[in-house]
């Protein structure tokens, strides 16, 4: 409406003017000599004025003769009026064609008013490709996850140097600063008070000798009699040698050790006669011994057996090495991150690494991350005091043949002993399945696992069980529990009041009467044969987590049950990621494991911790453990639901859900 008057008045105006007509921009204006009261009426354009000034006699260029008026009048109105018609109508044009640009912005009345014929219209190329990087954006940022540990941003990858001291849980790991893939590795650092919330602080170490100048890489912590914390780790010199090297708190007194100090000795150790100079790393912490020396165990590799060395010193600064390795596995490559400490045969408690007395009631542990595989796996055996070497109590299930503590992704893993509650905990690393440009994009790569308690299965003597830290139930929210539900072959149930991304889920199952039927003689049940959707007899049956509605994306945990040629029946449990997403270009290999399940167990348990891009499962209270990254893109926060599920052809029971809704760290 303005617009209009405007364009009527502007040629009237000009028309009747009596003299000079000028158009005057806005900077003339303000520079101008004449100013607006002095130049009398002003009407004002777009970004122009006329000056019509009232008293002429004072501009005596305005005055002009009162016979030519008439004429000039009419003619200038025609004239201009011709052109603002022409004007107006390229003005209607423009707004025709930008109304979508122009439009302000509409009420929700109005919205919904034109949502159909909106719906019609052709939606500018420009629109598409902002709404799908919000799409991408949404997708990433819906990966992070809310309770396991991770740095704001940026690579991590091993746990590194965990303890307890003066109150505070330490834990530090391998972190690149400047980007979201591996490189120029230094130590991140964070504390915390409860292994759940964690504080997060300066880098404890850089790069910055010539022995570590390629990366401070992975080791770990022993805090001495004398209450002090030191810190041996593996540097990579700038001509890629790896050596042993010690730092120290700069105050000891600080709680929060803030500051490290690398010793002036370093490097401690250089790879020995045999040992390639890349293939020595990631000492463990120290254990004393009655000899009063303290020793770590160092992995190593010689051709293609995977070893650990150990060395001696009284004082962390005088070493030997110990003719005999702690122990060594043909075939097996490198081992990397060792782990060595013991547990108890009796109690329910963790045992101080330096816990190495010939006890009967006492056996050891030793774990190596196999840089071939990418696997952990651990043996249980004892420590011969006598000749300073783990002997395995079965040779079958010796490191690299037996027993993982993680049947999906998960690496580079090390335990503690916390004093404080007479606990071992066990932190792993978890890496992504997605790609490293996804990773690039996000700005991150990695978690940790919950922290785990760890302890020796006194039922079997042969195997370790994990566990949440009891901690991480303190972010348990609302929650839902449903009771004996018969799962016919087939069956399908949406879990009500369970959805989330951020879950705790304990489930149980009536072992099913294997013994009324007699099944065909049954090939080895593989997880990746097809994963959930192969029909069985007695399985799959499980859950599904990150499910939607419609079942596009779902990540399967489940049993699956066979009869062994020997009449032995096999508990199988598996974690499906292959249906986990829409997304491209993500690992979704099938976890799993067959399980030692006792005879005198009439159930079968699963607890899985979901958190938005991760499932930790726990498999017959830490029988087993299946770690799993997923990244749904439709099954996200409240549209990931949970179902149960029966593929076999038997019914199973559902004893007992509980779905705990868990809140962020
Ligand atoms: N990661 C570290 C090494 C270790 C490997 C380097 C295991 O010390 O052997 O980042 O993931």
């Amino acid at each position: 409406m303005p617009l209009l008057v405007q364009c009527v008045c502007f040629p009237i105006a000009i028309a009747m003017a009596p003299g000079k007509v000028s158009f005057v921009s806005d900077k003339e204006r303000r520079n101008s000599r004449v100013a607006e009261n002095e130049a009398g009426k002003i009407l004002e354009g777009k970004g122009f004025y006329v000056l019509m000034p009232d008293n002429k006699a004072d501009y005596p260029e305005f005055k002009t003769p009162a016979r030519s008026l008439g004429t000039c009048i009419i003619f200038r109105f025609v004239f201009l009026t011709a052109i603002c018609i022409a004007m107006i109508m390229c003005l209607l044009l423009l707004i025709c064609l930008y109304q979508p640009l122009l439009a302000p912005a509409k009420s929700v009345k109005d919205t919904a008013r034109s949502k159909q014929s909106a719906s019609k219209l052709p939606v500018p190329s420009t629109t598409k490709g902002e709404r799908s990087a919000n799409l991408v954006d949404k997708f990433l940022s819906s990966q992070r996850t809310a309770f396991h540990f991770q740095p704001e941003k940026n690579w991590m990858n091993d746990p590194n140097g965990p303890m307890f001291y003066r109150g505070y849980y330490h834990f530090f790991y391998q972190y690149n600063p400047d980007a979201a893939v591996w490189g120029n590795i230094t130590w991140g650092h964070s504390v915390s008070t409860d292994l759940i919330h964690w504080h997060p602080l300066n880098l404890a170490m850089v790069p910055d000798q010539w022995y570590d100048a390629e990366g401070v890489w992975s080791g770990s912590a022993t805090v001495l009699p004398d209450g002090k914390p030191i810190i041996l780790y593996t540097g990579l010199s700038n001509e890629s040698v790896q050596s042993q090297n010690m730092a120290v708190p700069e105050d000891s007194f600080d709680p929060l050790l803030r500051k490290w100090v690398k010793v002036p000795q370093n490097p401690m150790l250089v790879p020995p006669p045999g040992i390639g100079y890349t293939d020595f790393r990631d000492p463990t912490t120290a254990w004393l011994e009655s000899d009063r020396l303290w020793r770590i165990a160092i992995g190593a590799k010689e051709g293609t057996t995977g070893l650990a060395l150990v060395y001696k010193t009284s004082d962390f600064l005088d070493w030997s090495l110990q003719s005999n390795f702690l122990h060594k596995v043909a075939g097996t490559g490198m081992w990397e991150c060792v782990d060595f400490y013991p547990v108890s045969l009796t109690g329910t408690n963790g045992m101080d690494t330096s816990k190495v007395e010939v006890d009967l009631l006492v056996k050891h542990v030793l774990k190596a991350s196999l840089y071939d595989n990418k696997h952990d796996y651990y043996t249980v055996g004892v420590y011969s005091g006598d000749f300073k070497t783990f002997i395995p109590d079965d040779p079958a299930k010796d490191i690299g043949l037996g027993l993982r503590y993680d049947y999906g992704k998960f690496y580079a893993s090390k335990t503690f002993y916390d004093p404080a509650q007479e606990r071992r905990i066990l932190w792993g690393w978890v890496n992504e399945s997605d790609s490293e440009l996804d990773d690039l994009k996000k700005g991150w790569a990695s978690v940790q696992t919950i922290p785990r308690t760890l302890i020796l299965d006194r039922h079997t003597g042969s195997n370790l069980l994990q566990w949440p830290v009891h901690e991480l139930e303190s972010l348990r929210g609302d929650k839902v529990v449903f009771q004996d539900k018969v799962l016919d072959g087939g069956a399908l149930v949406k879990v009500d009041g369970a959805s989330g991304a951020q879950l705790d889920i304990e489930v149980s199952f009536k072992y099913p009467d294997v013994h009324k039927l007699y099944l065909p003689e049954q090939k080895e049940y593989e997880c990746s044969q097809g994963g959930a959707t192969l029909r069985g007899v007695f399985g799959p049956f499980g859950l599904l987590v990150f499910a939607a509605d419609n079942l596009v994306e779902q990540t399967a945990v489940y049993f699956y049950l066979t009869l062994r040629p020997d009449g032995k029946w096999v508990t199988t449990v598996c974690s499906d990621q292959s249906r986990s997403s829409l997304a491209t270009g993500i690992d979704r290999t099938v976890y799993g494991t067959a399980i030692n399940k006792s005879p005198t167990e009439n159930f079968l348990s699963l607890r899985l911790i979901v958190d938005h891009s991760i499932v930790e499962t726990f498999v017959q209270q830490g029988i087993a453990c299946i770690t799993s990254r997923v990244y749904p893109t439709i099954a996200i926060d409240r549209d990931a639901h949970v179902f149960l599920f029966n593929n076999g052809s038997e019914s199973i029971t559902m004893q007992t859900l509980q779905v705990w809704q868990m809140s962020s760290a």
